[in-house]
């Protein structure tokens, strides 16, 4: 492959909602371009950028995936994003390394929830955006009703560059309204074979609509093209291109396309457009000044070669046998194979043996990779995602790709017991490869959780774990930490005495107990007075309250928020030692918090649900359904819906993002926090009692 400097690479996020035609679009703009060498299908698990196992049996797109297609002249890399919201993660990270995005907009779907993040994302990026709509072969296909509604749902900026000729089974082929012709695909052939012909008489009145509203739309944009419009001057095709481009750049408009990629027609334009349009890794410097950062130092990054080296690592890709390979953009600097870089975030350096270039699987060794290029390298030691590589002379860190915030969370557990320690270490694999994968120990439920975006992704990455750390993994409802409390005040005593053979073992003390304010925790307060119990024992009497309050005397949860003060009690100069005293301490716990008036708290989160207004009602009555507290309702505004402000007891949010996903159709989300403790109303805190005292004789049997 020839070298490729800024001005010829163009960074490409292909994003859009689940199943909308990314993968195979991505596949077909490869293929037809001459880089890729076979026309890959998702169907037959042959397509590109899904060749992992896991996505080869489902189907659908898990990780990000490169490519590359070169065309005239030119290296557009291509980076394939799944669409289903639970694999977003990878989504937003194509985007952060790309500098522009081709949203996909199925021809029969059309604008779905998954169009919509993704537009909002790329908007939020400052990114430019092309829209495509694709699948135009299918048959309910409808060009004019998929722009209509971009045009109503996502922006009024939208204008078509291409229309089709034909849609469904009679679509042949584009017209493409700055080349003035029409482009006419030969069947049955597979690369992307066209004729170019004058635009067909029926589609005239089609073509000079739609070109008049191009025009106008572009010299809208720009003073000096709008005077010559008005006065009637013929706009030209390369004034109209760069009117075109310099209106993207500054996201006031968004042009449309259409392709069938099966069919592959539609491609090569869409290759031509995105060189023509879209912005250069170079110029989009200028727009995304991206400051690194030296200690706290902020420096101003460039896509040149002649400046130091600024890579992000934007995703790792981990399979047995191979390591990690670690996906990057060159953001400033030429990193040359065998180079010796620095990870400033981790403070360590790395050699890049085997630069190489991604074409879906298969790794190209290059020797050396420009500014602004995409490129991958196995078997760092020790750098993740979102490391910055830079170099020792010029240690720089690159503002980091915003992942989402986990949503669902299970506890695991090994199939097999002698797995165990397998399982964690599987599980922080999976973690450092996939920043939404998070899993840690919870010490008072004694459960190792894991938490993702969905239902979907934890499916999946326990198929991961399968695979390649060979250990099967079984999910279950976390536990939630319940805790237990006192309400009232109460005396009473502890005394331990055992009398066997020799020497026997005896303590007494005298206990009361007080309810202290919520977070309170526990204290020990020592009212002994004239040493009816010796100093030294007074702490074994404190163990043995601690000792017995972490199971706590309702349902087996720990007691907090109390005071216990000992203030009388007996030994006996022979038989008392400290276990006896630990012993009269478990005693008294056991007897005086049970007069306590115990009771259940459990663990609350402070909720946050953005929802479309059109289901504000049935999200507001779901969140009391679950014994939610509605704290305030505040519109967000620009028509992104209402935020709900809730407390909701933990125990009754497992899978809200699922419910929540079926609720709003998809469109509404949510993030939550820990809120702290609360008393558990009588009813809800009785069924859990009764299922512990009912797990405890099961236990027993
Ligand atoms: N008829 C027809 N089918 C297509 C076309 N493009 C894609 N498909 C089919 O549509 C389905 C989804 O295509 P993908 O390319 O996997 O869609 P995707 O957007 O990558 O899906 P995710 O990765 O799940 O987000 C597959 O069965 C494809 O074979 C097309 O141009 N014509
Ligand atoms: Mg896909």
């Amino acid at each position: 492959m020839r070298e490729y400097r800024a001005t010829d690479i163009r960074n490409v996020a292909v994003v859009g909602h689940g199943g909308c035609g990314k993968t195979t679009l991505v596949d077909a703009l490869a293929y037809v371009s001459g880089s890729s060498k076979r026309h890959g299908s998702v169907r037959d698990g042959t397509a590109l950028t899904d060749y992992t196992p896991e996505e080869i049996d489902r189907g659908y797109s898990i990780n990000l995936g490169c490519a590359y297609a070169e065309w005239m002249d030119t290296k557009i890399n291509l980076i394939d994003t799944p669409g289903y919201l639970d694999f977003q993660g990878d989504a937003i990270a194509g985007l952060a390394a790309a500098d522009g995005a081709l949203v996909v907009v199925s021809a029969t779907g059309g604008v779905e929830v998954g169009t919509e993040k993704m537009f909002r994302q790329a908007l939020n990026r400052e990114d430019p955006v092309l829209f495509v709509v694709s699948l135009m072969d299918k048959e309910t296909a409808d060009f004019d009703r998929i722009y209509a509604q971009i045009k109503d749902r996502l922006t009024s900026k939208v204008v078509p560059v291409e229309i089709p000729i034909g849609a469904g089974s009679q679509f042949r082929g584009v017209i493409n309204l700055f080349t003035k012709k029409a482009y006419v695909y030969k069947a049955g052939t597979k690369a992307g074979e066209y004729e170019e012909t004058d635009i067909p008489p029926d589609e005239k009145e089609t073509f000079d609509r739609y070109y008049q509203e191009l025009i106008e739309a572009i010299s809208a944009t720009d003073d000096g093209l709008l005077e010559r419009y008005l006065d009637g001057a013929e706009i030209g095709r390369d004034e109209a291109i760069h009117g075109m481009k310099e209106a993207m750049k500054r996201r006031e408009l968004f042009p449309l396309f259409c392709v069938s990629s099966e069919l592959t027609y539609g491609i090569p334009a869409l290759l031509t457009e995105i060189v023509q349009l879209m912005p250069s890794a170079f110029e989009m410097e200028e727009l995304h000044a991206l400051h690194g950062a030296v200690g706290d130092k902020p420096v101003e990054i460039h896509a040149a070669d002649e400046r130091s080296i600024a890579a992000l690592v934007f995703k790792t890709h981990s399979e047995p046998h191979v390591g990690d390979v670690s996906f990057f953009r060159i953001l400033q600097g030429a990193i040359a194979n065998g180079a010796e870089v620095f990870n400033a975030t981790r403070d360590g350096v790395e050699k890049i043996g085997h630069l190489s270039v991604a074409q879906g699987r298969e790794r190209t060794e290059v020797p050396m990779l420009h500014a602004g290029d995409i490129g991958c390298v196995a078997k760092l030691r020790n750098t993740h995602t979102n490391d910055t590589l830079s170099t020792r002379d010029h240690p720089v860190r690159l503002s980091q790709i915003a992942f989402p915030e986990q949503l669902v969370t299970f506890a695991v557990h090994a199939a097999a017991r002698h797995d165990e320690e397998k399982l964690q270490q599987g599980l922080h694999r999976l973690h450092d490869e996939d920043p939404t994968f998070e899993t840690h120990y919870v010490a008072e439920t004694h459960e190792t959780v894991i938490s993702g975006l969905g239902e979907r992704h934890l499916e999946v990455s326990m198929s991961k774990l399968k695979r390649k750390y060979g250990v099967t993994a079984e999910l279950t409802r976390p536990k939630i930490a319940y805790r237990e409390t006192i309400t009232a005040k109460a005396e009473g005593q502890g005394r331990h005495k055992k009398q066997t053979g020799g020497r026997g073992q005896f303590g007494d003390c005298w206990v009361r107990f007080k309810p202290t304010p919520r977070g309170g925790g526990y204290q020990f307060v020592d009212d002994i007075v004239g040493g009816s119990i010796p100093s030294k024992y007074i702490p074994a009497v404190d163990r043995g309250i601690q000792e017995a309050a972490a199971r706590g005397v309702l349902a087996g949860f720990p007691m907090v928020d109390y005071t216990a003060e000992l203030f009388d009690g007996s030994y006996h100069s022979v038989d008392s030692n400290e276990m006896s005293f630990k012993m009269a301490g478990i005693q008294a716990f056991k007897g005086v918090a049970t007069k306590c008036r115990p009771v259940l708290l459990e663990p609350l989160d402070a909720v946050e649900v953005l929802t479309p207004d059109e289901y504000l009602g049935d999200v507001m009555g779901d969140l009391s359904s679950r014994r939610g507290h509605i704290v305030g309702t505040e519109a967000v505004g620009s028509g992104l819906g209402t935020m709900v402000k809730a407390v909701v007891p933990q125990g009754e949010l497992h899978l809200y993002a699922t419910d929540l996903q079926s609720m709003t159709h998809g469109r509404g989300t949510y993030s939550r926090r820990f809120h702290g403790y609360e008393q558990m109303p009588p009813d809800a805190a009785q069924r859990i009692v009764e299922s512990a005292v009912r797990q405890e004789e099961e236990v027993e049997v």
